[in-house]
């Protein structure tokens, strides 16, 4: 095992840890402060591992495109406690994890706000046509056929929100400074919250212009944003995704946009990332970022520090900074 000489001479044995996909230098600097950290990426790397020192893994950290299965975490006997970078942990199986006392950890909060900035610029780029505009220019189209046909404004129209959580609230928080109407739809209705809940997803999406999707991914969510829900939203209609591509059934939202019965749509998210149907990429009724909802360097360090937190402490006191909700009742308090 992986030693570390103190300054006074004294032998500290790291304990093993693996990460499963990347991480930023600065977090891999955060982790291999406490652990000795076996990096892998493929199936056979994992397994390689686990014949190797699968006995001695006490740690693991992931990311939402890597994740972390039943059978991986079965494979390592000694596993203790799993970080997941991101807010989104549908594919740590947390469940699993919970009925074996393993805790995982995850990085909310820290990112509500500029994943909702992400949301209200996708919300403005797209309708006022952001893109298309810039293309006006740079393609010589002003000077040749002059202004550009003009676009909706965002001012005081009716904006639903699908997940009224930590970031949702964010966001209709910032929409309020466009004096936007603003409502909402998840499972429940919060008893706390001033805005229009609408228990039917429908009904919201036919009473709103703009419809912002910042709700969980995973099995629960598969397809949510389907074709009822585009035609619901209509031909004026325009859909932020910036949640999960799961979200939405991207084959109906192309078709949807070809045939104009959505308006417009502004994507931080797809169902096969990094791929993205070719058909989104040339229509002036889109707006494409990809995936870049938290992707700003002070959101990102602050969620390193939680991502290597989250195992640090587990092993100073037991008790991790951000438990996710199916393990929190494993976090020693
Ligand atoms: P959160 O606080 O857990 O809020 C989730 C909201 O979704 C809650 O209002 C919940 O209310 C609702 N919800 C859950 N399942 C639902 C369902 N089946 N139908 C309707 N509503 C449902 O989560 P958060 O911190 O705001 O994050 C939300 C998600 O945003 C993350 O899980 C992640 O997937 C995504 N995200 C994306 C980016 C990006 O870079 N694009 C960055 C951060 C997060 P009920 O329980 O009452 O239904
Ligand atoms: C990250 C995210 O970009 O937090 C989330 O759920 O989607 C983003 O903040 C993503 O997790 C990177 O893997």
């Amino acid at each position: 095992r992986a030693a570390e000489v103190l300054p006074c001479g004294a032998m500290v044995m790291k304990k093993q840890m693996v990460l499963i996909g990347a991480a930023t230098e600065r977090a891999m600097k955060g982790f291999q402060g406490y652990f000795d950290v076996h990096v892998v990426r493929t199936a056979e790397e994992f397994e390689d591992l686990v014949r190797e020192r699968g006995t001695e893994i006490e740690a693991a950290a992931t990311s939402g495109h890597y994740g972390m299965t039943a059978e991986q975490m079965e494979a390592l006997p000694g596993l203790k406690v799993v970080s997941g970078f991101g807010v989104g942990y549908e594919t740590i199986d947390a469940a699993y994890a919970a009925e074996k006392g393993i805790l995982v950890g995850h990085t909310p909060d820290v990112l509500n706000r500029d994943v909702a900035n992400t949301a209200i610029m996708l919300l403005l780029a797209t309708s006022r046509r952001l893109i298309r505009d810039n293309r006006w220019l740079h393609s010589g189209n002003w000077k040749i056929n002059g202004d550009a046909p003009h676009t909706h404004s965002i001012e005081g129209k009716p904006v639903g929100i699908v997940g009224l959580g930590r970031i949702g609230e964010v966001i209709a928080e910032k929409l309020a400074a466009f004096n936007c109407i603003v409502s909402y739809h998840a499972r429940n209705k919060k008893t706390d919250s001033p805005l229009t809940y609408y228990p039917d997803l429908i009904d919201l999406a036919r009473n709103v212009d703009f419809l912002i999707v910042i709700v969980p991914g995973g099995k629960g969510t598969n397809k949510l944003i389907n074709r009822p829900v585009m035609d619901a939203l209509g031909q004026d209609g325009t859909l932020v995704n910036i949640a999960r591509g799961s979200v939405v059934d991207e084959a109906e939202l192309v078709l949807a946009l070809e045939e104009g019965r959505l308006g417009a749509a502004g994507l931080d998210v797809f169902e096969n990332e990094p791929d993205v149907p070719e058909a989104l990429l040339n229509m002036d009724n889109v707006v494409l970022t990809p995936h870049v909802g938290s992707a700003t360097i002070e959101t990102r360090t602050a969620m390193d520090k939680l991502f290597v937190d989250n195992l640090v402490r587990y092993f100073e006191d037991g008790l991790i900074p951000a438990p996710v909700p199916e393990c929190a009742h494993l976090n020693k308090d």
